[in-house]
This record gives C-alpha cells, structure tokens and sequence, in this order.
C-alpha cells in the first residue's frame, strides 16, 4: 500500500496535477485556511470559542465579494445571515449543539426555494420576486440542522433546461459564472455556481441539484466531491423542478466526510414529495459519516462498464487506470468489461428527453401553482416563454427556448399511457440491459467511471452517483471551447473526477468506496485554482 501510494503521488505531480507548491505556511496559525477547511475543522474552532459563527459569516462574505466580479458564482446573500449566526452561537453558549452542521455557512443552488428576503429564481427575471408560501423542505432542514443559508449560487438557468445554444453557469439573473481553475473556465452546470462557491472555500459547503449531470458535472471539473442521491431520498418539495422522475438535491463539499454530513442532513422523508415514501427501512436512514472509513474496499468487486465509458482524453485515461490499481490496493476486486448490454440502443435513444419534456410542463405548473406572490404572473410554460421571450435581460433569440419550444409541442402528456410506457423502457435501458443488470450479472457492488461520462445510465432510473477528485490536466494541454465560445472547456490545470455508481439507496456504500479512494490520494489539495480569496478568519476575528 505504502509503495502504490507513493507512486501515485509520484504519478500525480508529474504527469497529471500541477506541481505541488509549497506547503500550507505552518507556525502559529491557529485558524483552519478557508479554501480546505472542512466541518469538523470549524466546528473544533467553534466549539474551543477561538472564533464565532458571526466570524464566519463575516470571513466567508468577504471573500464571495472579492472573487464575484470575477467569477459571478453567487447571486445572492442572504441579508439574515449575521442575525442567524448571532443566534447560533448564543446558542452554542448555552450548551445546545444541533450537530456537525451547528453554526456553519452553507450555499445553496438559486432553484432552492427559501421563504425568506432571498429569491428563488432559477436565474430567470421570470421568477424575481416571487413568494414561497414556506421553505423547501431540504433548506427547512438545513435550518433545523443549524447550518446558516448565506445565499443562492447562480447556475444554468432553469438548470440547463431552456436552451440548445446558451452556456453553462449562465443565467438572465446571475449572469456568467466562471471556474477557478483557468481564466473563463467553463464551471460546467447546471449547479455552477455551488461547484465554484464549494471549491473555492466561500462556504463550508453547497447544496445542488441534478436532473442529469447537475451535480456530478460542476463537482467534476471544480475538484469537488458531489453526491447525487437516489431520486427520492432528499425531498424536491419547493424545489424549482424539471422532472419528478429524475430530479434530486445533493451536497458538493470538499471532502467526503463534509458531504456525507450534509446529506444526512437533508435526507429522508417527506410528507409533501412522496417519492421520499420510497425510502427503505420505513425512512430510516443509513449513518453516512461512519460509512466513511479505510477499509470500505475490501473484499468489494468493483466493475468497468468499458463500452459506456468509451474513449477518453489521454490524461483523464491514465490516471483513471492509476485509479484501477490504487482500488485494488485497497482490496477491490476490478471486474473489467462489465459492459451495459442495452448500450447502442441506450445512446439512440430519446427516451429520457420525452420523460423530461412531459414532465416539466406539468412539474413547472405545479411549481409555480404554490407560489404566494407571483408579480409576473406566470402560471405555465407557455407564460415562462412568452415572458423570456420578450424580456431583454434573457437574451433571446441569441440564447434559444428550443428545450421549451420542444416540451410544448410534444404530444407526449404527463401521466399518460405513452409517458408511463417510455418512463418503463428507460427503467430497462438502465436496468437490465444497464447499470442494474451489470451490477446483479457479475455480483458487483459498484461500478467506476471517470465523472465525465458518469451521470446519464444512472439519470434515467434515478440511481445515485458519488464523484471524488482523480486529477488535473497537464501543463501542455491545448486549450480547447465550448459550442458557444465563451468558456475555456479544456485547458492546463483543468480538474477532473472519477465516479462511484450503484443501486438505488446505495448511497453509504459508494459514500465509503469513495472515502477510501480519496484517503489515499488526496488529489484536492494538489490542484490549485488561479484564483484564490485572500480573507481568512484572523482578517475578520476581534475586527468588528
Ligand atoms: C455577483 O455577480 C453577479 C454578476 O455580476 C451579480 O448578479 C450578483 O448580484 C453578485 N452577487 C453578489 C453577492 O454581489
Ligand atoms: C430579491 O428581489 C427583490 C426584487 O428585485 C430585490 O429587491 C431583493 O433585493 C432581492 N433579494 C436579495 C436578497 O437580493
Ligand atoms: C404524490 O403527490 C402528488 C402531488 O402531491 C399527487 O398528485 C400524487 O397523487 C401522489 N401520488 C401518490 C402515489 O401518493
Ligand atoms: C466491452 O466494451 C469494450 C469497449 O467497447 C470492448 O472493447 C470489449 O470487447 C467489450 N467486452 C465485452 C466482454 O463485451
Ligand atoms: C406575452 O408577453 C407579452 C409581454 O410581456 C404580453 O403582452 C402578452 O399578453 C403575452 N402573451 C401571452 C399569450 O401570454
Ligand atoms: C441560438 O439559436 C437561435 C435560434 O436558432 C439563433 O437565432 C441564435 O442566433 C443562436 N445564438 C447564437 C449565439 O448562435
Ligand atoms: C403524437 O403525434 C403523432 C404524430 O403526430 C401521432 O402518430 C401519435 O399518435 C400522437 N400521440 C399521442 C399520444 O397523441
Ligand atoms: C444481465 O443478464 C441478463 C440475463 O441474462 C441479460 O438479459 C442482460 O442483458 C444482462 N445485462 C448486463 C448489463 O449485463
Ligand atoms: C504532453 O506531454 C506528454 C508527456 O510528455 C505527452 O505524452 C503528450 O503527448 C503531450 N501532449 C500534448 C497535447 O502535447
Ligand atoms: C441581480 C443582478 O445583479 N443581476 C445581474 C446579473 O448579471 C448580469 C450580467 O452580468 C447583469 O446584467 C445583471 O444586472
């Protein structure tokens, strides 16, 4: 173990990350650095008094507003945030600890609703404004878990469900967000802004959203863990949706452990999303930090679905084999070729767009049918076009609605027998003939892939998914952009994962497999962005 993991290091700082720099500057600095401190780190600060949860607030503030100009990653902040931590750690005065997330600032991605002076919009002018008639449920029990909502992080409006030629992190409201990890990096989407915030160290952590990708993606190219639960296990209730079958909330956080805090905390059933009804155990939920531990590989059989990965860019190849060996290390068994049978009809497939499509039309009508306080009067997605169609701010024509133009003019109806039909054909595409089946074919108990290709089989049948960082591009590679132009899709230093996929509720298996991989590479703290915040706690601490 100790010789594979040095070579991988080895492996790391010559051909795959930037060299390492130096060190994190040692001697007398008491407070954790922001842009890797972890919960467990702050909370031990907390709890000794050697800073507060106003510190916090205050020393996380800063340092969003000395890189947004740049980055656009945060829309908003909430204006109660100081008032919340004041009432945190009067709270920790008195001896009363709600847990890990006690007095910590979390982002949460701009399509969580919060009843409260922040908006939820989803990056539309549409939505500016508008009242919630409460929280959602998961920014309900990150509340109830202590954790302090500072703001809304932007995204891909509507995440990434409008157009066929906008941007990725571009919103009519929160305009361009960009990566950290070279000038005008595509942050990749749709939860952008929560990817960058969490990378960066302007938050302890974020919460984001995946219908297909949200979560993984950003968490891939931002060298962030990402977890995407099974479609179910966190609840969607006051969640700007696009579909019910595919859409889940989940953390993206540095470390493992820091998100399988916040997903414990978000978690379980819901009285007002009764997909959470299908959580097993009657909702009772596993313990995901205690899932984090060294050993959870062993003795595991791990697959490679290589027909579904397909080729891949030469530094994302090389370090993925690494990969392979340090899991082996850790006492995996790598199945290899545990190919997707129903692959080449899975990739011709529409399937998956007819189910989102009929599903937004009458997920989006139910959204908006709950809202208090609606000024622009949008009640269906035929008013949300109408309106973005003739608002300026939401560049139309140069940034389409042709997902929206499609969802309308599909005859495909929400709960009818043709959805239900194609609902049940992705259900084998992904199943059988799929991920499911390779896992039950060859007694699997996960399967990896680099994060790049890792969203789509699990999507379709609401499967979870937990990405790791696995490297960075070299030095020597050309810079490459995106369809549109805008944004550096592949350049040097550019970070990238590899994901964990399972069963549905699977979650503290792949939460442990990913632990265990990242204990012993620690590729996160050997990628560093371009652009750093310099605000730390001693700036803020005794300076109010
Ligand atoms: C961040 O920048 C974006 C784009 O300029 C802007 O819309 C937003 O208000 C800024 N957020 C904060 C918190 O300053
Ligand atoms: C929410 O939108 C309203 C209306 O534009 C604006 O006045 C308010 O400042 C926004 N809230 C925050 C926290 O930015
Ligand atoms: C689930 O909730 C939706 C909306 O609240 C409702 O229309 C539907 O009938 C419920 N389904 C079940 C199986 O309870
Ligand atoms: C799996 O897929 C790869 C890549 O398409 C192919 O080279 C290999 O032969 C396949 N193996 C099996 C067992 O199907
Ligand atoms: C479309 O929007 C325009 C301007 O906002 C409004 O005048 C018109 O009535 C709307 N049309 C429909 C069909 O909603
Ligand atoms: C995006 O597509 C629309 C509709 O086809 C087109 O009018 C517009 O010019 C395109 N935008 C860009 C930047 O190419
Ligand atoms: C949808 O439209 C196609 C062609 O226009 C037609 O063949 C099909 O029967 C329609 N389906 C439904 C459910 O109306
Ligand atoms: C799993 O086995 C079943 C039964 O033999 C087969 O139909 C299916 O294609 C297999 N799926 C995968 C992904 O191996
Ligand atoms: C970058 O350098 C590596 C190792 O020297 C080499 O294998 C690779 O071909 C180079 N890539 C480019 C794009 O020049
Ligand atoms: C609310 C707000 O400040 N919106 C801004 C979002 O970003 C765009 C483009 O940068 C600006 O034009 C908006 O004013």
């Amino acid at each position: 173990m100790v010789l594979l993991a040095y070579l991988w290091k080895a492996f790391l700082a010559t051909t795959v990350v930037a060299p390492l720099t130096s060190a994190v500057p040692s001697g007398g600095h008491k407070f954790p650095k922001l842009l890797d401190a972890t919960a467990s780190e702050l909370t031990a600060g907390l709890e000794k008094g050697e800073f507060t949860s106003v510190d916090l607030v205050q020393a996380y503030t800063a340092r969003i507003l000395e890189v947004n100009s740049t980055l656009h990653m945060v829309t908003e902040l909430n204006p109660d945030a100081l008032k919340i931590a004041k009432a945190l750690d009067a709270e920790r005065k008195t001896g009363k600890c709600r847990g890990p997330l006690h007095g910590l600032p979390i982002l949460i991605k701009g399509n969580i609703g919060t009843d409260d002076l922040m908006n939820t919009t989803a990056g539309s002018y549409a939505l500016v404004g508008a009242k919630l008639p409460r929280d959602s449920t998961v920014a309900a029990k990150l509340r109830k878990a202590g954790a302090i909502i500072l703001g809304k992080s932007n995204l891909s409006q509507w995440a990434n469900f409008r157009s066929s030629n906008s941007s990725n992190g571009w919103s009519a409201y929160g305009g361009q967000t960009y990566g950290a990890y070279y000038p005008k990096q595509d942050p990749s989407g749709s939860s952008s802004g929560s990817g960058v915030a969490s990378s960066l160290g302007l938050a302890v952590a974020s919460l984001g959203s995946e219908t297909d990708g949200s979560i993984i993606s950003p968490s891939d190219v931002n060298n962030l863990v990402g977890i995407k639960p099974t479609v179910g296990l966190t609840s969607r209730a006051l969640v700007i949706p696009i579909s019910e079958h595919q859409d889940t909330v989940g953390p993206m956080a540095r470390t493992v452990k820091d998100a399988a805090i916040l997903l414990q905390a978000i978690a379980g059933p819901d009285a007002a999303d009764n997909y959470t009804s299908a959580i097993p155990h009657k909702g009772k939920l596993p313990d995901y930090l205690a899932a984090c531990t060294i050993g959870a590989l062993k003795g595991k059989r791990i697959g490679v679905p290589r027909n579904y990965i397909g080729p891949q860019p030469a530094p994302v190849a090389e370090a993925f084999e690494a990969a392979l060996d340090i899991l082996r290390e850790a006492g995996a068994t790598i199945v290899d070729n545990t190919n997707y049978t129903a692959y080449a009809e899975w990739v011709r497939s529409n399937a998956e767009t007819v189910v989102l499509d009929s599903d937004f039309v009458a997920n989006l009508a139910s959204y908006l049918k709950q809202l208090t306080y609606d000024p622009t009067g949008v009640k269906s997605l035929a008013d949300v076009k109408n309106f973005t169609q003739s608002f300026g701010a939401e560049e139309y024509p140069s940034r389409d609605t042709a997902t929206w133009d499609e969802s309308l003019t599909l005859n495909v109806t929400y709960g009818s027998a043709e959805a239900w039909a194609t609902y049940q054909y992705n259900q084998y595409l992904g199943g059988v003939g799929g991920i499911l089946g390779a896992l039950r074919n060859h007694s699997l108990d996960a399967v990896v892939t680099p994060s790049s290709v890792s969203s789509g089989i699990s999507a379709i049948i609401g499967a979870p998914i937990v990405t790791v960082p696995l490297g960075s591009y070299p030095k020597n590679t050309t810079v490459e952009y995106n369809s549109r132009g805008n944004l550096v899709a592949i350049a040097p230093n550019l970070p990238f994962g590899i994901s964990f996929s399972g069963k549905l509720w699977s979650e503290a298996s792949l939460i442990g497999f990913a632990y265990a991989f990242e204990q012993r590479t620690e590729v996160r703290k050997q990628v560093k962005p371009y652009l750093v915040p310099k605000t730390e706690l001693a700036d803020v601490v005794g300076g109010y």
